[in-house]
């Protein structure tokens, strides 16, 4: 009887596959080294950042957190700056398409979030969040399935901060598959077993 319990393990290793609901990843930009201030390209693992830098109480120019208070720790993610004096559009791209993506923020002008598949083609309509300052307002955007590639955040010609940036990863199918593969097989040598 020595397989039973390594097939008990195999069993409840499927189980909790099985159930396991997508996990959320969040990132409060507490944590992003110096040389990485001015950009914070792929510092965080599932996901890349373009346009982006951080801004804090280290930084120079430091955050205003009076009226881009964060909404998390000490640090927020915001524009680069550009050359011109433009502020670049923040684009967030995901190793593994999500289906939600949120995040906090703080912003003189109307803000956008659009979601766009991996061919480039938006997914339903951009989300508007309004004029938010001295405290965060809220963006959610979910989409019916793990098609999200990647999203762009954009204002309309102010200043904005983003925090707690939050996107869902997708429980791995390929491996479920594997360990239900595993289980099958465990399950077939068990009958074999007690048919003995
Ligand atoms: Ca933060």
């Amino acid at each position: 009887m020595k397989k039973l319990p390594f097939l008990l393990f195999i069993a409840a290793s499927i189980f909790i596959i099985l159930t396991a609901p997508a996990s959320a990843d969040t990132i409060g930009f507490e944590d992003v080294p110096q040389s990485k201030w001015n950009d914070i390209g792929s510092n965080y693992s599932g996901v890349t950042f373009t346009g982006a830098i951080v801004l804090s109480d280290q930084t120079t120019p430091p955050l205003d957190t009076t009226y881009y208070p964060p909404h998390s720790g000490n640090a927020v993610m915001s524009e680069s700056y550009s050359p011109t004096g433009d502020r670049a559009d923040i684009t967030a791209s995901f190793n593994t398409p999500t289906n939600e993506v949120s995040f906090y923020y703080a912003s003189l002008s109307p803000i956008w979030l659009e979601a766009y598949d991996a061919s480039g083609s938006p997914i339903g309509e951009p989300l508007e969040g309004g004029i938010v300052t001295g405290e965060n307002g809220f963006l959610k955007f979910t989409s019916s399935e793990y098609n999200i590639a990647y999203v762009i955040i954009h204002d309309t010609g102010g200043f904005f901060t983003v925090d707690d940036f939050s996107f869902n990863v997708p429980v791995p199918e390929p491996n479920t598959m594997l360990l239900l593969g595993f289980g099958l097989i465990g399950l077939w040598g068990l009958r074999k077993k007690f048919k003995k």
